[in-house]
């Protein structure tokens, strides 16, 4: 690779010549309209490999759906899941073959992934297909041209109000989003207020639909978040009480209109009864009565419902200690199991609180039978460094993928991932800032989400190592995926200790604050005082480890077996309580937040020595925000510190510098 462009991300050009060239001649034998669009994807995609353009005897490439190149050129091509694709490189042809449609544009983007990691070669067969049929991204992008929770500048899609956008950018982002799998994009905030409200009416509509037609080749259907309260916000009823038969005719009709603009739209996101948004609970109406109103005015168009439950009590008392927020989600849904239409997805975070930094998996995940659902991920750094830190959440997305929920056989949540999970969400972290996600190597979170999405088995290293080559190039690629793969764990080192969670700095989520959350409505507290901290959340405590398998739940009940990292999170503990280092808790707090500074410090000289064989911009700018990743986490270190060390009296046994 010798040209870096921030703005390529895992697309760079490869003028340099590929050791194992695989020339192609770009005559396709395949006769199939749906192949235009590929083809074109694949003749682009080539072009940044300037020797294999001018290769003069170069191999047949067939490209097609797998049924009619094996009917129409005598090929045996085994036939793959929905959207699944076969490669197949002999010493005459290449052959790239989809399933389907899509399957064949992943089938392009693959093979050129591949090619740039000189890995396509003579002899290989490589056939995949996604695991689940959901792979979506949530902006939360507001009409005003603001993100809400984005760090990586304005809205793509937005501005004053208005649609406003670059088409070649939205191209740009639709191919990088399609090369790594997602085919579902929602492109407004779920708190859905101000002008979004007018999303669903004929002011907007035309130009969603013009939105559309840019995603819609890359096989990326649209969606957009609404607002429950629609039918009287916008001034038509008096009510949205969804068994009112005026209010499901209302979106019946409103519905019919959008799909007019947008046929191919894919649903509706949903967040109701949730933080202040409107829901049924106003009507005195259940979540599956609202999701499945919606349900029927999608169901004619082929639409769907992602129906959150991020639904709990923001305005709790925190002298109340029987309110358990963790607990919120599968009490309020665990019940209504088996009774949602079928194109209703609960969409649940993958987290029983709000994208923490150390949390358990939802338990609502295994206990759910007979409802589908998405678990929903944060890729915007909202809790994990807001793109100023080095955060990769690969890492700690394969450990929530490999969590056994314990119900029944294959009950890891990878292992349900296309049954009763039916896709990956997220976040998204990209803004109109020129390398998309403010931190440059944040782009690797956004590559890792669309991987893991369609492939759960994947593990964090081979993520990093694919994102860092195709980004970087090969030589630096080892050290960067170094980097990339000690940063979560040194994040959480620094952040607060020990699966607490909400340590942080009210409203802005960057920086520490002990007792930011600790005496607000939001039922975020750790209780710290002079000898204990933590929440009891077993049987004797809030109950909440009840809601796991039984199995599950006894490891988590017990502080001798609960994972270090949610230490806190389960159990009220004794600072003097002995871990399994043999140290004291309040030890290993002091410890962890020395190694986690020093770890960032790491960081920062493993990539003053990368200078020179990366892109000097690219160098310049991941310094910087590792510069300003260094201050945050002293800040960290020094706050946590004083803070246990104020409360306990107790000095450091190694003697650091402890402020009092
Ligand atoms: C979109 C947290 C965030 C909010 C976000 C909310 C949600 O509370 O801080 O910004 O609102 O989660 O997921 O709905």
């Amino acid at each position: 690779m010798n040209e870096y462009s921030e703005y390529k991300c895992w697309m760079q050009e490869r003028k340099a010549a590929i050791p194992n060239t695989i020339a192609l001649c770009l005559a396709t034998l395949c006769a199939d309209q749906d192949c235009v669009f590929a083809m074109d994807e694949l003749r682009s995609g080539l072009s940044r490999f300037a020797p294999l353009a001018k290769a003069a005897a170069g191999k047949l490439t067939f490209l097609g759906t797998i049924a009619h190149l094996n009917a129409e050129h005598g090929l045996d091509l085994p036939a793959q899941k929905p959207e699944g694709f076969v490669i197949r490189v002999t010493d005459v042809m290449v052959i790239i073959a989809g399933q389907d449609k899509a399957g064949l544009l992943y089938g392009v983007h693959r093979f050129l992934m591949l090619l740039a990691q000189d890995k396509i070669t003579v002899g290989i067969e490589a056939a995949d297909a996604p695991s689940v049929p959901i792979r979506m991204i949530n902006h939360w992008d507001n009409c005003d041209g603001t993100v809400e929770r984005g760090y990586a500048g304005r809205s793509l899609f937005f501005d004053k109000d208005r649609f406003d956008y670059d088409p070649q950018r939205i191209i740009d982002y639709a191919r990088l989003l399609s090369s790594i799998g997602i085919n579902r994009l929602s492109i407004n905030n779920v708190n859905v207020r101000a002008a979004a409200k007018l999303l669903i009416t004929e002011e907007y509509l035309p130009e969603l639909a013009k939105l559309a037609a840019l995603f819609r080749p890359f096989n990326i259907r649209l969606a957009i978040s609404i607002n429950f309260a629609a039918p009287y916000l916008l001034g038509e009823l008096a009510t949205a009480d969804p068994l009112d038969p005026a209010v499901a005719a209302w979106w019946c009709e409103r519905t019919n209109l959008i799909y007019r603009y947008v046929p191919d739209l894919a649903g509706f996101v949903v967040k109701a009864d949730s933080e202040y948004e409107p829901g049924p609970f106003q009507y005195g109406r259940g979540h599956a009565e609202g999701a499945n109103m919606l349900a029927a005015a999608l169901k004619p168009h082929g639409g769907q419902v992602w129906w959150r439950c991020f639904v709990y009590n923001c305005t709790q008392d925190w002298r109340n200690t029987k309110i358990d927020r963790a607990r919120a989600a599968f009490d309020h849904f665990k019940p209504l199991d088996g009774q949602f239409a079928d194109n209703v997805f609960l969409q649940i975070k993958h987290g029983p609180y709000d994208f923490q930094v150390s949390e358990p998996v939802s338990p609502l995940f295994g206990a759910l039978s007979e409802t589908r659902c998405l678990m929903e991920v944060q890729i915007t750094q909202e809790y994990t460094g807001h793109q100023i830190d080095l955060c990769f959440l690969p890492w700690i997305w394969t450990k929530i993928l490999h969590f056994d929920t314990g119900y029944g056989e294959h009950s890891r949540i990878e292992e349900l991932m296309g049954t009763r999970i039916q896709g990956l969400v997220a976040v998204g972290n990209v803004g109109l800032d020129r390398n998309w996600t403010g931190h440059t190597l944040a782009q690797a979170n956004l590559y890792g989400f669309g991987r893991l999405a369609w492939n759960p088995s994947l593990c964090a290293a081979e993520i990093a190592e694919e994102w860092a080559h195709l980004s970087f190039g090969r030589e630096a690629a080892a050290e960067i995926a170094g980097i990339l793969l000690a940063s979560y764990p040194t994040y959480q080192k620094y952040n607060a200790p020990f699966g607490v969670c909400f340590m942080v700095e009210p409203k802005l989520h960057y920086g520490p604050n002990v007792e930011g959350y600790e005496f607000s409505r939001w039922g975020t507290y750790h209780r710290a005082d002079r000898q204990a901290i933590g929440i009891d959340r077993t049987e004797c405590g809030t109950g909440y480890t009840a809601q796991y398998a039984p199995q599950v739940a006894a490891i988590f009940a017990d502080p001798a077996l609960c994972p270090e990292e949610f230490l806190l999170f389960f159990h009220r503990v004794r600072y003097d309580f002995v871990m399994k280092n043999g140290k004291t808790l309040l030890q290993n707090i002091y410890d962890t937040h020395f190694e986690g500074c020093d770890e960032v410090q790491v960081f920062l000289k493993r990539w003053l020595a990368l200078k020179g064989s990366i892109a000097e911009s690219v160098y310049e700018s991941v310094k910087a925000r590792m510069e300003k990743q260094l201050e945050n986490a002293r800040q960290w270190r020094d706050v946590i510190n004083t803070y246990f060390y104020r409360h306990t009296g107790i000095a450091d046994q190694s003697g650091r510098k402890i402020y009092d």
